[in-house]
């Protein structure tokens, strides 16, 4: 028997409702955390409509010039690279931004803000043209230089334990803004015809151990003996399968739901590893240790790497407890056995 009640069902909790209720916690609170949340969800509103348009309108292919990554930039890094950048500026919450395609601190003007962001914002763009699901990287911190002056990079080398708050905005099959301030992960699911987002997975929890991995396999025979060791016995593990997308937002969100373990070890053309520490690893970090999964770079948590540079570079293993911690108690062994055999070589 269908009640009134089945015939409107609630659309549910909005982001904007969400962020407000949270804020309530904070009786202190100016309001400012929130309006920066906003202002990061209203700039991916708007690179959402321009990926979806991108195979109509001419904003594929590569933009003929290369970030400080040295990697070619898309039109689309561009693009999202410059929404971002004017939604944070006439926002005004943000005193300066660190970006994947910016080589130098980028200075809002807000002097007097006291958040900054770091920030990929478009990461694994090459797949655009073929329509792979794509995202955007964020980190916030507060900043440490004094408020009235200028962004410095103190201001982002404060160590990813400092963030206030991280995430990521997914453009896959469905649009999907996934953050956390520090009291667990909560995700939006992107409500087109709305133009809101709407919170569909609270308090997320990644599965302790999985049963996928994900790495490029070109580079098998560049991994230390550990690495490829710990990938063949998951490729005999019953069960276990290989998926990796190229594209870091859609493997980690995957992981994340199901369980498994993203790779990115030292290559021969990476030998600190590919993916950035301060708008790459650290955001992700601090997503999966809230999530209950680890972080670590094969020696400590990402989280505890002390950063030197603003753009520079991490090996990485983002995934579930089990996997993480299987991946660095060989890597130990490893190192110590190299070590023993030093010792009585000398
Ligand atoms: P504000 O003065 O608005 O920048 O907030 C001060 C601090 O309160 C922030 O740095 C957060 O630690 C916390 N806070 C404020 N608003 C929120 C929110 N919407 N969600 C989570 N934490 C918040
Ligand atoms: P590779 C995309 O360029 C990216 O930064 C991540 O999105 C992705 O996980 C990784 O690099 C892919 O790197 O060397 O496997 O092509």
């Amino acid at each position: 028997m269908q009640t009134s009640n089945s015939l409107a069902l609630p659309v549910g909790t909005t982001l904007d409702r969400f962020i407000n209720k949270q804020q309530e916690a904070f009786p202190y609170s100016t309001g400012e955390l929130s309006q920066l949340l906003r202002d990061i969800a209203l700039a991916s509103k708007i690179i959402n409509r321009e990926i979806n348009r991108a195979g109509l309108i001419d904003i594929t292919g590569a933009f003929g010039s290369n970030n400080v990554q040295g990697e070619a930039q898309q039109k689309l890094d561009i693009i999202a690279n410059i929404r971002f950048i004017r939604a944070l500026v006439n926002g005004g919450q943000v005193v300066g931004i660190l970006s994947e395609e910016d080589d130098e601190i980028i200075q809002t003007g807000n002097v007097n803000s006291k958040y900054v962001v770091a920030m990929d914002p478009l990461d694994g763009s090459s797949n655009i043209d073929v329509n792979v699901s794509i995202g955007t990287i964020f980190s916030i911190y507060r900043r440490v230089s004094e408020i009235g002056t200028p962004a410095t990079s103190e201001d982002f080398l404060q160590g990813g334990r400092k963030q206030v708050a991280a995430g990521y905005i997914l453009y896959g099959s469905s649009t999907i803004m996934v953050y956390s301030t520090g009291k667990g992960v909560n995700a939006f699911t992107y409500e087109n015809s709305l133009g809101e987002y709407f919170l569909s997975h609270t308090s997320m929890e990644m599965p302790q151990d999985g049963k996928i991995y994900s790495v490029n396999e070109a580079y098998f025979n560049q991994f230390s003996n550990p690495i490829r060791q710990f990938i063949e016995n998951l490729r005999n593990e019953s069960g276990c399968m290989a998926r990796y997308i190229g594209s870091l937002v859609a493997d980690f969100h995957r992981n994340l739901l199901k369980g498994g373990i993203y790779l990115y070890p030292p290559t021969r053309k990476a030998s600190n590893g590919k993916l950035r520490l301060l708008y790459e690893c650290y955001p992700l970090a601090y997503l999966i240790e809230q999530a209950g999964g680890k972080a670590s770079n094969g020696q400590e948590d990402i989280l505890d790497i002390v950063p030197t540079s603003i753009h520079q570079r991490t090996i990485v293993y983002l995934g579930s407890e089990k996997l993480v911690d299987k991946l660095t108690s060989d890597l130990d062994a490893f190192n110590n056995t190299i070590v023993q055999q030093l010792a009585t070589s000398l």
